[in-house]
């Protein structure tokens, strides 16, 4: 069991060098206008970083494991905790997100309005899970009240995951402030996985698990099922270095209009189009495993394999299986009508509704069951390939100049995005032009990153060719898109990270 507390870091052990001094005195700001607004000094920051991911996109909500890093920008939460009350308040450094104040139910459920676009919310999801992790556990949450003061600078709704950011803070502050003191990773991500469907989208685990376990120079490979796992994976150490450079559109997909409606139809056409599939291939119903709708397709290959005795044959055969049966069962190009959709599961279209539709609604009235699958089936195929190919440059490393694996690495991350965009059509003209782009000036490989629709990409660059890209964007797209858009907007829009380190509750004094 891997603990958080009472691991006590230094920041200097959270941020990588060049960062150091800044983030000191955004931490050490913090605390004092903290004590300014309440008057008394915090207990503790919990912090929980933004996170990229590399490869894997649209797959963790059907359970395959996916490859993110987390990024050094993060989410801070100054507590301070209020003994024998049950009254959270809750201040931001920036004035724009106004002070809130609610108080905690002994019992019961915290409220949460979704459909309001409310900043507190995040926090109020995160201690709700916290509250139900504990009760689940036969623990009484202490009987106590905060004073918290947030500074988050993961850009929101950029597709680095702002809001796991603040989630598994939030629920890693809720933890210390009511727990008995101890905090398991795997429980604080798994709590904080279901914690951000209060809010109103129904995530996979990619973004807190990454925000949580992150470790500083590595990225992650993640499974989720049948249990949670992170490995940390190495990249190439080549000359001139590789680097992971994320370029924002500055286009946001807006997770409370467009954003979840997009997202969440995309959970059901997969659990969909893995019911049908099971039903063709005779399976009959699939396990309900812990996907964000109960049914997923790394459920149904492995039913699908242990039904015939054959667990043993490697990931990539069994997926590349698995393709070539969708390709012959999920013959619809256009896409499924509600109708032929429940007629195939042998349902009234009310059960089919019934089934996935109610907590999240959806108004789709076509489910495009086999584009959906086949990007599924493949991305997954994607990751398991860029493993393998990390993994063997790992155990021999290749001359350092040698640009073989990257190329192949780089030419994964391209069919990545190609996939994102024209079968599961998540991308947008803005996120097509930064990667062409990138491309041209470079870029080994180039991908939209999260959930698409606007937002961020990320860039396998070696050291010496990003300026080139850099000014590529400038030229290319930010001056275009944004005519008189100011060089430091621009410059603020593109990141290099490395990879950084997950959350961390730091005490302070
Ligand atoms: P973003 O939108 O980047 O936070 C979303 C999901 C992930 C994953 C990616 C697509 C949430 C909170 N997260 O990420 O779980 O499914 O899209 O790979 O919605
Ligand atoms: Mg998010």
């Amino acid at each position: 069991m891997s603990k958080l507390v009472p691991e006590i870091p230094t920041i200097e052990e959270i941020y990588p060098a060049e960062l150091g001094a800044a983030q000191k005195r955004r931490w050490e700001h913090l605390l004092a206008k903290f004590e300014e607004r309440y008057g008394a000094p915090a207990d503790y920051i919990a912090r929980s970083p933004g996170r990229v991911n590399i490869i894997g996109e649209h797959i963790d909500y059907m359970l395959f494991s996916v490859l993110p890093m987390a990024v050094n920008s993060d989410f801070l939460l100054a507590v301070r905790v209020i003994p024998n009350s049950n009254t959270v308040t809750i201040a931001n450094v920036l004035e724009k997100y106004p002070q809130r104040q609610f108080q905690v139910p002994a019992q019961g459920e915290l409220e949460i309005d979704a459909t309001q676009l409310e900043w507190s919310n995040y926090f109020k999801s995160g201690l709700r899970g916290a509250l139900e992790l504990l009760r689940g556990k036969g623990l009484t949450p202490k009987n106590v009240g905060m004073e918290i003061l947030a500074d988050g600078n993961v850009p929101s709704g950029a597709g680095l995951s702002s809001s796991a950011a603040f989630t598994c803070a939030s629920a890693l502050a809720s933890l210390a402030a009511m727990g008995d003191g101890t905090v398991d990773k795997k429980e604080l991500v798994n709590l904080a996985v279901v914690s951000e469907r209060y809010v109103g989208v129904n995530s996979g685990g990619m973004d807190q698990s990454a925000s949580v376990l992150g470790v500083q120079g590595s990225a992650l490979y993640i499974s989720f099922h049948p249990t949670l796992s992170a490995t940390p994976v190495a990249f190439p150490k080549t000359t001139p270095e590789l680097t992971f450079v994320i370029a924002d559109t500055l286009v946001t997909a807006d997770k409370h209009t467009t954003g979840p409606i997009n997202y969440n139809l995309r959970v059901v056409e997969c659990t969909l189009a893995a019911q049908v599939l099971a039903k063709k291939l005779n399976i009959g119903q699939l396990p309900e495993d812990a996907g964000p709708l109960g049914n997923s397709f790394k459920g149904l290959m492995d039913k699908y394999f242990s039904a015939q005795g054959e667990e043993e044959i490697p990931l990539d055969k069994k997926l590349e299986e698995l393709i070539e049966l969708t390709k012959k069962y999920l013959v619809k190009e256009e896409g499924y009508t509600r109708e032929e959709t429940a007629e195939i599961l042998d349902v009234t279209v009310e059960e089919l509704v019934q089934r996935c539709m109610v907590k999240f609604p959806i108004q789709a009235s076509y489910f495009h069951l086999r584009s959906r699958a086949l990007h599924v089936l493949q991305e997954a195929h994607r990751v398991s390939t860029f493993k393998s190919l990390l993994d063997s440059s790992s155990a021999s490393p290749s001359s350092p100049t040698d640009t073989f694996i990257p190329t192949k690495l780089g030419a994964i991350m391209n069919d990545s995005h190609a996939s994102c965009k024209n079968l599961y059509n998540c991308s947008c003209p803005e996120l097509d032009t930064l990667c062409e782009l990138a491309r041209s000036s470079g870029s080994y490989g180039s991908r939209l990153t999260g959930a698409g629709w606007g937002g961020c990409s990320v860039h396998l660059v070696p050291q010496d060719k990003v300026p080139a890209v850099k000014a590529a964007w400038r030229k290319g797209y930010y001056e275009k898109k944004f005519p008189g858009i100011s060089a430091e907007k621009a410059d603020s829009a593109i990141i290099v990270s490395n990879p950084g380190c997950g959350a961390v509750l730091f005490r302070v004094g």
